[in-house]
């Protein structure tokens, strides 16, 4: 009975010696111990990395405690649980991070200290995980931070790519890619669930059979693969919750396997296994577009039905009646690329639990929500054909879903079918296929845009039809980041110095409360140390530069930074040309106007995905411009140009904190919100960047005197480019300004060399050619104002630390806190769920 379960479970925990402790004592033995049995090292002789492994396999003991408590806690109170599916998580490292949030920093370094070690060489010794490409995926790990920090019961889902994002290496300039081994030094972060697999399956055909007295479809599929699920622990801080981010990963299934009659047949079903194992083996390296991949569609799917099987086997163990299903899960799309998920619950709903259509549709349409991260029009689509053979039970499920919906507009708007035409889910024409987005759009009760300017481009432009018919839908959830990662972690100057004058650490779980470092705005002491907060991090950086690259720069110069994926749209061209353009002006100035000069290091890096020929060319220039200056003895500290390669979140976590300026360049319009400016906005570093984004709430928030802006804005770009457009058959060189024709013709006339490779980069921003379709001719006037700007008030270093104070002062509002809880509030309708230490 009850009282022999209590009496077994009070002997399980004196037995255990209660809760892990944290004192760095316990710790110590902890680590030992670990080196001991699990690295299987001698506790007398071990290195930095055993170090690094004996410590995550401590930290990593204190997570699943925490973890399970958590865990428990849910099952018992049963409250309603989102569901945040993703195909991309960009976690980076997770030591720093998992023991800033338990609380254990101070103990853990001691311990290392105690045992001949020092933290932050241990922590650097970690690896990155990088499941995903950009700006997307980063946000999905800053939100799941702040996620269990607030308290809500939520899971993650994803991949666990075998490879994730490409590494960069720059071989004579150019961006070649290598594989991310990630895994091959283990991974103590995560917990493979080895009894935790659900059967995923592909092709057959679909059926119709009598079933009492009814007729069914039924799905007899071809091919089965196995998932298995591995459990990434997500500290909150401040609160012992410890949510879950669970990854499948692709294993062959048992039914997979063929009888052997003979050598061949052994042979191809080895072969067979090894391709179910591909599945989920690599991350796909684009940035925003995902266009009708057979292998991308099956990753889509088998992360969709491992993660729904989940969710409703945990569902139906929690509750009895499908009706509870919208009061207890909410399920969020991150972006299109878990849309099928919308068909994967209907066909389970209506053909394993026999719900009858419209009772599932009814369910579906309260439980999705969708959040889309991009400006295009033209977004992801599933070519009917692939779907048609890998899930042709899906395909018959989408088009019931496009039947009913078009039915439904007739009545609504008539028979006007160009429009209805438009609303489809099947695009018609030479490639028949599923539009993604109009997809999780019908059948979401909200979409989300990630700024207010991306908002109102989806409703005016984007899905301007699908506004039209459910304005209530559409929702601002601005971006943020987690502070916990962007300043605790990655800037342990600045926290210390913020919590000093702020007099608490509260800002850690509540980043509103930055603001109130304005009081101290003209404090000169305050001042002093936040300009020494700095140096120390231009430092660290400027040691890590010439490590990479062999340049030296001077700590006086301006450490001028543009880091994020190489696009035409966010104008790394522009970033270049202005640096020639620099360039040319001090070769043209006498001594004494160059005493005046402020001196830059300019610092780009970022990823090219492997198929872009022109972001290839980019990096190609930028290495060019860097070897042409950094060599020009006569220029010395004035002007140094930095490629930084292989940039990923560590690196960022170093640059970041170190950088004076930060470029954010995009043609306005084009950055859905951006979250790299927030990131710097949180370091203190002033941005120089156009009305773009979620920059406009930045400007709204710190004023537009405290950043650099410059470049047309949206309602202005569209007129610019009709106008290009009616001017397309003649050259007009004289309406290109001077500065701009000049670097031009020098980068076209091999002045840098390679003019061959060069051209047709060149010829993106020329008339006639590719008509500058993100315009840099006529942004670039206002971009070299706008650097004239920064250059004035750099010399002014108080103006400077007052505009730097005042940028972390206003980024509360960017935090994902507040993202998240706005979330969790209008969309998801979720409530916090604190488990009791
Ligand atoms: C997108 C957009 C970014 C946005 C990010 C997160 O391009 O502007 O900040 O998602 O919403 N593909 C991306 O990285």
């Amino acid at each position: 009975g009850l009282g022999e379960h209590r009496a077994k479970a009070e002997r399980m925990f004196s037995l255990m010696d209660g809760f892990l402790k944290n004192d760095p004592i316990s710790l110590q033995k902890d680590i030992l111990h670990h080196v001991e049995y699990t690295v299987a090292r001698s506790r007398f002789s071990f290195d930095d990395f055993e170090a690094y492994q004996a410590l995550a396999h401590t930290v990593r003991d204190r997570l699943i405690e925490r973890w399970h408590d958590t865990h428990i806690y849910f099952k018992r109170t049963k409250p309603k649980r989102l569901y945040f599916l993703s195909l991309e998580f960009l976690m980076g490292r997770s030591l720093s991070n998992s023991v800033i949030n338990l609380g254990i920093e101070d103990q853990c370094a001691e311990a290392l200290n105690q045992l001949g070690f020092e933290f932050e060489v241990v922590a650097e010794q970690e690896g990155d995980a990088a499941l995903g490409n950009g700006g997307l995926a980063r946000l999905s790990a800053c939100q799941m931070d702040s996620l269990a920090t607030l308290d809500y019961p939520a899971w993650g889902y994803g991949l666990r790519y075998e490879y994730g994002l490409f590494r960069q290496i720059i071989v004579d300039g150019f961006q070649h890619e290598k594989p991310d081994y990630w895994l091959n030094f283990g991974n103590p972060w995560e917990i493979e669930r080895i009894h935790v697999t659900y059967e995923v399956k592909f092709y057959g055909t679909v059926e119709e059979v009598e079933m009492n007295g009814e007729k069914q479809k039924v799905w007899i599929p071809g091919e089965t693969v196995e998932a298995v699920a591995y459990d990434n622990p997500i500290p909150g801080y401040g609160t012992r919750n410890t949510i879950n981010l669970r990854l499948w990963a692709a294993k062959p299934s048992s039914k997979f396997d063929l009888e052997a009659y003979n050598t061949g047949d052994y042979i191809n079903s080895v072969v067979n296994r090894q391709n179910a194992e591909t599945i989920s083996n690599v991350l796909y390296p684009d940035d925003r577009s995902h266009q009708g991949k057979e292998l991308r569609l099956e990753q889509q799917y088998f992360f969709v039905s491992a993660s729904l099987q989940d969710i409703m086997r945990r569902f139906k163990e929690e509750h009895t009646n499908f009706d509870e299903l919208p009061e207890k899960v909410a399920l969020h799309l991150n972006d299109t690329h878990p849309s099928l998920s919308i068909a994967e619950v209907m066909r389970m709903l209506v053909d394993e639990e026999h719900l009858g259509w419209h009772k599932a549709w009814d369910i579906v349409c309260k439980i999705f929500s969708f959040t889309t991260h991009t400006m295009v029009t033209d977004g992801e689509k599933i070519p009917v054909e692939l779907l048609e053979n890998l899930l042709p039970r899906h395909l018959e499920i989408l088009y019931e879903i496009n039947f009913n919906f078009l039915e439904e507009m007739k009545k609504r708007i008539g028979l006007d079918y160009s429009r209805l035409a438009l609303l489809s889910i099947v695009e018609e024409g030479a490639m028949k296929s599923i539009r993604m987005a109009n997809l999780a759009i019908v059948c979401s009760h909200t979409v989300n845009g990630v700024s207010k300017l991306h908002l109102e481009k989806l409703k005016t432009k984007t899905f301007k039809d699908f506004y039209g018919l459910y304005p209530e839908k559409f929702q601002c959830k601005t971006n943020g980041v987690s502070q916990r990662r962007w300043i605790v972690v990655s800037n342990p100057g600045l926290r210390d110095l913020i919590s000093k004058w702020l007099g608490t650490e509260a800002w850690i779980r509540d980043a509103d409360l930055l603001s109130g470092l304005r009081d101290h705005l003209d404090n000169a002491d305050f001042h002093l140390e936040w300009k020494m907060v700095k140096k120390v991090n231009k430092m660290r950086l400027a040691e890590y530069i010439e490590a990479m690259s062999g340049v030296k720069v001077s700590l006086d110069a301006m450490f001028d930074v543009q880091v994020k994926r190489i696009h035409e749209y966010k104008r790394q061209l522009l970033n270049i040309f202005g640096i020639i353009h620099r360039y040319n002006c001090l070769k043209n100035m006498d001594k004494d106007s160059r005493r005046k000069v402020v001196p830059r290091v300019c610092i780009i890096g970022g990823k090219a995905a492997p198929g872009y020929e022109i972001a290839k060319k980019i990096i190609k220039l930028c290495h060019a411009v860097a070897e042409k200056i950094n060599n020009d003895t006569d220029i010395g500290d004035l002007l140094k140009v930095v490629f930084i390669p292989d940039y990923n979140v560590s690196v960022a976590e170093l640059v970041i904190p170190g950088a004076d300026l930060s470029q954010h360049l995009s043609t306005a319009g084009n950055e859905a919100s951006g979250t790299g400016n927030m990131k710097f906005l949180m370091n203190g570093c002033l941005l120089l960047a156009t009305a773009d984004g979620s920059t406009v709430e930045i400007i709204e928030e710190i004023g537009e005197d405290n950043l650099f802006v410059f470049g047309a804005k949206v309602h202005e770009v569209e007129k610019r480019r009709q106008k290009r457009l009616s001017n397309l058959a003649p050259l007009q060189p004289a309406k290109v300004p001077l500065h701009f024709a000049r670097v031009l013709r020098m980068v076209r006339d091999g002045y840098f060399g390679h003019n061959d490779y060069f051209k047709s980069l060149c010829e993106t921003v020329e008339f006639g050619f590719g008509n500058d379709y993100y315009l840099l001719t006529s942004d670039f006037g206002s971009y070299l104002e706008a650097q004239a700007a920064a250059d004035k008030a750099f010399v002014n270093q108080d103006k400077w630390t007052r505009m730097s104070i005042l940028s972390v002062a206003g980024s509360g509002r960017f935090s994902s806190d507040r993202t998240i809880q706005d979330y969790a509030e209008s969309t998801w309708k979720i409530s916090p769920c604190r488990c009791p230490l």
